[in-house]
């Protein structure tokens, strides 16, 4: 079946404004870490998911591919399967090939080109699963298109370990927002990174190639670009740092001289040396994980992990 129903989201530039210019003004400068993914940032976040160092991808991949029959199995026919922040649904093919059919697949990405590129993709692959993409930032208030059948349960995907950019009271909020968008007899697949040795971690988000210091600094070009900012992307350097406190990885970028940057109107002011954090990559125990699932609403959860145990999957039943 081809893709039928789209819906539309008109990206709000007055929003992605006020989210900068908001997170430029505290005391530790910030900058959302949803606006890293437009095309390019997309693309680049693609080429770090290939990388030697960032293990998290591959080994999820491995996680699906090893132990999908179960996860399908779980999941059962007539089911909506909802995808967040799908991206180009890399590692969707593993769980939807073996998902008993009829079956829906509901990609929802903030990337509006990536979204509809990577459903077609999918709906080519699979004839006998119905794909229906849905442009929507995640993070807001969405409707589920219907299915064209009498649906089973819905089921929220959420791979990729996404739901570590949150801080822990968000995430938590996010997750009772799932447990009542997939309702009773629904349930959520998410894969979430394991607490690690420093230098696995800080290596896997400062890549030798410099890919992951390319998408930081992607998200000053995108302000140049859309805010028509006037970011010197040459004074700025990337930094990866593991707060073990926080059990997180921080993205920063690092103003390299004392300057001052334009930006609607406005001038900000960067100390040499002061950073802009621009994501926040929480690491998880499985208890500590299956506890904040609890508390959203979720029972207790069958966990897939690899046999190094640096990434988990886990379908928690509502
Ligand atoms: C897509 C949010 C899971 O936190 O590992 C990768 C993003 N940032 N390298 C992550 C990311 C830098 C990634 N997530």
């Amino acid at each position: 079946m081809p893709p039928s129903t789209t819906t539309e989201l008109p990206l709000a530039i007055e929003e992605f404004l006020e989210d900068v210019l908001e997170g430029l003004s505290g005391e530790q400068k910030t900058l959302p870490s949803k606006y890293f993914y437009d095309r390019r940032g997309s693309l680049l976040f693609d080429q770090i998911c290939e990388l030697p160092e960032y293990y998290p991808t591959r080994t999820e991949v491995a996680i699906m591919q090893q132990h999908g029959q179960q996860m399908a199995d779980r999941i059962g026919e007539r089911a909506i399967v909802v995808e967040l922040g799908s991206g180009s649904s890399m590692k969707t093919g593993a769980l939807l090939s073996r998902l008993p059919k009829p079956t829906c697949y509901v990609p929802v990405d903030i990337s509006g080109e990536h979204l509809y590129e990577a459903a077609e993709r999918i709906a080519e692959a699979h004839d006998d699963v119905q794909v229906v993409p849905v442009h929507a930032d995640f993070t807001q208030e969405f409707a589920l298109p219907d299915a064209e059948f009498e649906p089973a349960r819905c089921v929220a995907y959420f791979p990729g370990s996404t739901i570590g950019n949150f801080r822990p009271a968000a995430a938590e909020e996010l997750l009772s927002r799932l447990s009542n968008l997939v309702g009773p007899g629904g349930g959520l697949l998410i894969g979430f990174d394991l607490i690690k040795d420093r230098r696995t971690l800080e290596q896997a988000y400062d890549d030798q190639q410099q890919v992951t210091a390319k998408f930081n600094l992607n998200l000053l070009r995108r302000i140049n670009e859309e805010l028509d900012g006037d970011f010197d992307l040459r004074a700025f350097t990337h930094r990866a740092v593991f707060n073990e406190e926080h059990h997180r990885i921080e993205m920063h970028l690092v103003s390299q001289a004392d300057q001052t940057v334009h930006l609607a109107g406005r001038s900000i002011a960067f100390r040499q040396g002061e950073t802009v954090r621009t994501e926040l990559s929480h690491k998880y125990s499985v208890e500590s994980f299956s506890e904040m699932a609890s508390r959203a609403g979720f029972a207790a959860p069958t966990v897939w992990t690899d046999p190094s145990r640096l990434f988990a999957v886990a379908y928690f039943p509502v």
